[in-house]
């Protein structure tokens, strides 16, 4: 964040009082942490249209934010905000940052021009997809990905729970500020198992209900990185139910996310990483975390396994074991050749060929 005294200086044009203008403002810059980071990433959505990354920020300061020289970050590339560019006391702002940032997982930063002077620069980040916690927008849909509670009412400094803060926005609100409820993830319903379609089949995803009673999923939806599906019908108590889902792409895009008929985000599973089978699977049904982003932080080789495909039935035989038979454990091959790259850098290359 910059200044007043920096056009004083130009004015005065003395070398050295420009050098330690330049100086005094990093020191302060450094050492007041409340000015620092009071600008925020609060929504981002990728407009087909030109194929544009907008991104907006929320200035919390009291005080008008500069931030000319400051740098949105992605995995395509980075783009500097034009100087002069100005952000009202809590105010929004919206940027048009070209085509950086990768579909199916990446991680935005917002980056402070002067803090670069103090090793402390990133203002700001979100992980999505199969990089982060936070869902990944499905392109080509007017949804975005948006903090929440918005940035104006809790300002949140937890960099490493992106599943927690941030979700996807049916009704966006680009320039104002952000409504979209809090994730409740991993309450009741939960995404069992899939199975990837690929260009011969449809893809399917099934739901399993633990509770005592049938809960109603109309107006439901899941949500991919290249769509969204709304769901329709019911899941009888502790039973399951698959739906078709048109147009999600499971094969490229990884990762899954469920919202309820509020919009409430109830559950995120992502096999990145694993390598290629038809159908995966929670064994046992229902169990293993629902904030991870990748195969093995959703359990994998632990709760969460590539499976004999169960569609509509329990992932389990009547004795109670995982149908994992006849697929071999992708752990077992050391350096099996269809184990995916699961870095950022892996999936960096993937994009920018
Ligand atoms: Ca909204
Ligand atoms: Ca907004
Ligand atoms: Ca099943």
């Amino acid at each position: 964040m910059k200044n007043t005294h920096s056009s004083a200086a130009n004015k005065l044009g003395g070398f050295r009082f420009v050098v330690l203008v330049v100086f005094a403002i990093a020191v302060t810059t450094a050492t007041a942490d409340q000015v620092r980071g009071d600008v925020y990433l609060n929504e981002y959505r990728h407009a087909p249209i030109g194929a544009v990354d907008r991104v907006e920020l929320y200035n919390a300061c009291p005080d008008t934010a500069d931030i000319g020289k400051w740098v949105i970050r992605a995995g395509n590339g980075d783009y500097v905000i034009p100087e002069g560019t100005k952000i009202p006391p809590n105010g929004y702002f919206i940027v048009d940052v070209g085509n950086i940032v990768l579909p199916i997982g990446d991680e935005i930063e917002l980056i402070d021009d002067l803090d670069s002077f103090t090793g402390s620069a990133l203002a700001d980040r979100v992980r999505f997809g199969v990089v982060g916690g936070a869902p990944a927008q499905p392109r080509g849909t007017p949804v975005s990905l948006a903090r929440t509670p918005d940035a104006s009412a809790m300002p949140p400094r937890a960099a490493e729970e992106d599943e927690l803060y941030w979700s996807l926005d049916f009704n966006p609100t680009m320039g104002d500020q952000n409504d979209v409820p809090p994730p409740d993830l991993g309450a009741d319903v939960l995404i069992n198992e899939f199975k990837i379609g690929g260009d011969m089949d449809q893809d399917r995803v099934e739901l399993f209900n633990p509770l005592s009673f049938s809960v109603d999923v109309s107006n439901w939806r899941l949500t991919t990185a290249a769509g969204v599906v709304s769901l329709d019908g019911s899941i009888p108590p502790a039973g399951f139910s698959d739906f078709d889902s048109p147009g999600t792409n499971l094969d490229a895009v990884r990762r899954v996310d469920l919202f309820d008929a509020s919009g409430v985000r109830i559950d995120q599973v992502s096999w990145f990483g694993a390598p290629p089978n038809p159908c995966f699977g929670r064994c046992p049904d229902g169990e293993g975390p629902s904030n991870g982003y990748d195969f093995f932080t959703c359990g994998g080789g632990s709760t969460w396994f590539r499976t004999i495909c169960t569609l509509g039935g329990s992932n389990m035989t009547v004795n109670g074991e995982c149908e994992t038979s006849g697929v071999e454990d992708p752990f077992e091959e050391e350096g099996d050749p269809l184990i995916e790259s699961r870095t950022w850098g892996g999936i960096k290359r993937q994009f920018t060929r």
